[in-house]
Formats: structure tokens, sequence, C-alpha cells
């Protein structure tokens, strides 16, 4: 058997010269960035446009300190540490092409639940200039209204014990205690989930918390710490044993997590930090005045034709989402969903012309070697959706635009929240936090047509807008007759027979 060399700092200098590697001295970094969520996305986004930045610049200030808030983050902390923070993100081109890449700017990793004072001491520290987050959209704690969500038990257990909290918002008003009581400059908190105005919305949540624990520290927060808005965007599949397995058969190299992702990378952030940052901009990250048109474009195009696909193509029986876009139904049928109902809905974005940001989005989603399990899209959907398509229907409504096309992936969640299967009765696991709810709402459509849509933290006042829901009844009732479902796209696409 060939012998593996384990990925480590000690073994960087032995591995195969086509794996590209920091060359930069690690041990002189700082960790300037403390990240709350070092999931994959973070690993091909964040800490690799800093991997750039370190290589290219030679700056020591901005190492990354990962911090994980759940027990669940046991894995990754036992495995980055193991391997001194190194991973191999592996850049796969649709032309088959793969470039493999060891980063380096991760330094440090603290599994916060353990000791939540390690955490907050390590935010607190005077080397510490940003927090940023990638906590998903459903870490935000908001409700229906856009509103903090006091009644989460979590929050309350917070709200009780600021020395030992569990939830994000405990953690960030814990740590900027600790600052300002030091008499240190706040830092910069930066979110880098899918959600319209993240910063905005992050400091809102932030905010509220704070007010309810320690008002006159919220007055602190709120003049001591900025919140830049940001839009984020690689395509960052879920990681195979496959993946790990070709680093060790194409270069006898043991990775027990690498990351994979498209070869695409953007982030637009804008330019509002309180505690200086790093100069992303020499690596391709823009800096702007007013991020809203480039986040409403991405999470209504990409966030949303990525939901389209995963709904619609696992009731089909789909896998993947290179799978559907090769199959010529589902491609028209999300370029007819793009152009009839989100274009007409988003502002012109400076420099970009609209038809080639969705044709490129058609060629990005197309990438065969990026196999994007449509079971990842369709995870936490209650989520996503208000964020990704319910707000883009609403407008539409207003507009008196089209809302067919987005009416029947509403149909086809509800079938898949009720059935759990595809059309063949082949079983689709269902992973979200109000898995209960929707399955309760979704089984009760015979008796209501309308029960799924009812679901108000989710769908807000959309079962009273009558012409919607009219259509929303005819897709559900012929649904449930037959869910061969390529027959309602056709039947939307090309006219009803
Ligand atoms: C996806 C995103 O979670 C989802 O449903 O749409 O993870 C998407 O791949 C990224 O936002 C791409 O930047």
């Amino acid at each position: 058997m060939k012998t593996l060399t384990l990925l480590n700092q000690q073994n960087l200098a032995s591995l195969p010269a086509q794996i590209l590697r920091p060359t930069y001295d690690r041990s002189e970094l700082k960790a300037g960035i403390v990240h709350i969520g070092v999931g994959g996305f973070h690993r091909s986004h964040e800490a690799y446009y800093t991997d750039e930045l370190l290589e290219k610049t030679g700056t020591k200030d901005w190492g990354i300190c990962g911090i994980g808030l759940r027990s669940a983050d046991g894995k990754i902390a036992k495995v980055l540490e193991r391997q001194d923070y190194l991973y191999t993100l592996i850049i796969k081109h649709p032309d088959g092409k793969i470039e493999n890449r060891v980063i380096g700017s991760i330094i440090d990793f603290i599994l916060a639940c353990d000791d939540p004072e390690v955490a907050t001491d390590r935010m607190a520290a005077e080397t510490t200039k940003i927090v940023s987050l990638t906590i998903t959209e459903g870490g935000y704690n908001f409700n229906a209204s856009g509103e903090f969500d006091f009644k989460n038990p979590e929050v309350k257990h917070d709200l009780a014990n600021p020395g030992k909290p569990k939830m994000i918002f405990g953690y960030l008003t814990e740590a900027l205690r600790k600052r300002r009581d030091a008499g240190l400059p706040g830092f910069t908190i930066q979110s880098c989930d899918n959600i319209q105005h993240n910063g905005d919305m992050t400091r809102k949540m932030l905010l509220a918390f704070a007010r309810r624990q320690d008002p006159v520290l919220a007055g602190w927060i709120a003049q001591n710490v900025t919140f830049p808005n940001a839009m984020v965007d690689r395509i960052t599949p879920i990681t195979t044993p496959s993946d790990v397995q070709l680093l060790e058969d194409e270069f006898g190299m043991k990775d027990e997590w690498p990351v994979t992702c498209e070869p695409f990378c953007q982030w637009v952030i804008e330019d509002d930090f309180c505690n200086g940052r790093p100069h992303w901009e020499e690596v391709g990250a823009q800096f702007v005045p007013d991020v809203t048109p480039y986040e409403t474009m991405k999470i209504r195009l990409l966030n949303a034709g990525h939901s389209v696909l995963g709904l619609l193509g696992a009731i089909h029986g789909h896998e993947t989402i290179d799978g559907c876009v090769n199959d010529l139904l589902f491609a028209t049928y999300l370029r007819r969903f793009m152009d009839v109902e989100v274009t007409p809905v988003l502002d012109p974005v400076d420099g970009i012309d609209i038809e080639e940001y969705k044709d490129s989005l058609l060629a990005r989603f197309a990438n065969p070697n990026i196999k994007d399990a449509l079971s990842r899209i369709c995870l936490e959907s209650s989520s996503k959706l208000p964020k990704f398509l319910i707000s883009t229907i609403n407008e539409n409504i207003e507009r008196k635009g089209s809302t067919e096309l987005a009416a029947l992936v509403i149909a086809a969640w509800c079938y898949y929240s009720d059935k759990g299967t595809d059309k063949n009765g082949k079983k689709l696991e269902v992973v979200d936090e109000m898995k209960a709810e929707l399955h309760k709402a979704a089984a009760e459509t015979s008796r209501d047509k309308l029960s799924f849509l009812r679901i108000k933290p989710i769908f807000g006042d959309l079962a009273k807008q009558k012409g919607f829901t009219d259509e929303y009844i005819h897709m559900v009732d012929s649904l449930y007759e037959n869910p061969d479902i390529a027959r309602l796209m056709q039947a939307l696409l090309f006219g009803w027979e």
C-alpha cells in the first residue's frame, strides 16, 4: 500500500509540485479576523481570498482564527488541528481541469461550546479587528416580521447568562462588553450569508439582543461597531469521500476534509470597517458604496435559481444541479423564470449586463465537475425561500407581473414536504429546522388546499393573495393528481393541452 503524506505544516514542502501551497510564513501571522462558522463556503471564499492576499502582499495582520459554536463543529475542530489548520481547495473547472491549492490563512480554531470564555476572549483580543460570520440564513434569529425572536430558548438562556453564551448574539455581545471594559475599540462584524442587507440585518438583531441584556452596552455597540453589507458568491458543494480519495490517488496526500468549488468567485463589500481591514481589493474583491443591487441580483437569480431547480428537480428524480440544466426542459424553465419573473423586479446594476449575468449562471450551473447535490440545495428551504423567492413573488403580485413559474415551485415544495418522495416514490430526505411544521401543513393539503401557504413565518400573507392562490391551487391539484412534474413544467412553458 502506498504511504500517504499527511497534510500539515511540516509536510508542506514535500507535497507534489502540482499542488499550490502557501509560501508565506504562517508562524508570523496574527489573527486579525475571527470567523464564526467554518463550513465549506467560508473555506472556499473568505479564507481563499485571504490566502491570496497573504501570498500576494506578505501582510502579517490578517490570519484567521476559526470558531465553531456547536458541538457538531467538533469534527472540523479536530481535523483542522491535526492538519495545522491547512486544507486543500479543489477548484474544478468545466473543462475537467482541476487546481489543487493548500490554503494557509486559517491559523487557529476554537470550539466555543467547550469553553465559551476562550472564544469571547479571542474575539475581545486587541489583535482581532474583524469578526466575520457564515452562520446560514437561519442563524440570524429573526421572526416572520423580520424582528428579533425573543421566544427562542437559547436567547432566553443567553440573556440570563452573559458569560456563558450559546448563540451568536450572546457571544458577540459578551465579546464587545469585554472590549469596551478594556478600553479597546470595537470590531467590524462582517456577515457573509445570503441575506439581503446582511450587515444591516446583523446590526438590527445584535442591537435588539444587546438592548434587552444591557442597554448601555447596546449604545456603545451602536457607536463603535460597523456592519458592512456584502454579496458573496462561490458555488461550493458538500465534500464527498471521492474528493478525499482523489487527493490520495493522485498525489498520495491525506487531507481529511478538503473543499471543492467552482472557479468563479465574487465578493462585493461596502467599505465600512471600523477597525481596519485587509486590502482584499488587491485580490479581486470589489468595494462599493452600496451593495444592494448586487445582493438582490445574486440572491434572486442564483440562489432562487438553485431552489427552482432543487425542488422541481428533486421531484423529477434529478440528483444534481448540472443534471438539471443538462435537461433542456429544466434549463428552459429556469431561464424563463429568470427572464419573466425575476429580471423585471431587479434594479440595474452598474457595470453588469443582466443578460450576460444570467448566461453565466446557466454556464456555472452546467459545470459537469461540480456535482452540486439537490439535497444540499433543498436543505433548510424554510430559511432560504423567504429570502430567495417569496420576496420576488410579492413584488410581482404588486406590479401585476407573472408568478406562475414560482407558484409551481411552491407547490413542488409542498408535495416534497408532504410525501418526502420523488415522482416515482423514491425517498427524499427533508432536512429543515421547520421539518415537522412543514410536513404537518403540507399533509393537510387534501383538506385545505392552502394549508401549506398558511405557514405565516415563511409565506407571510401570501395565502390571502387571490390571483396567486388560484394559480397555486391549480398547480397543487395537478401535482397531487399526477406528480409527473415535467408535464406541468411543459404546460407552463408551452401551454396546457
Ligand atoms: C445555494 C447557495 O444554499 C443554497 O441553496 O444557492 O449555497 C449557493 O451555492 C451559494 O450562495 C453560491 O454563492
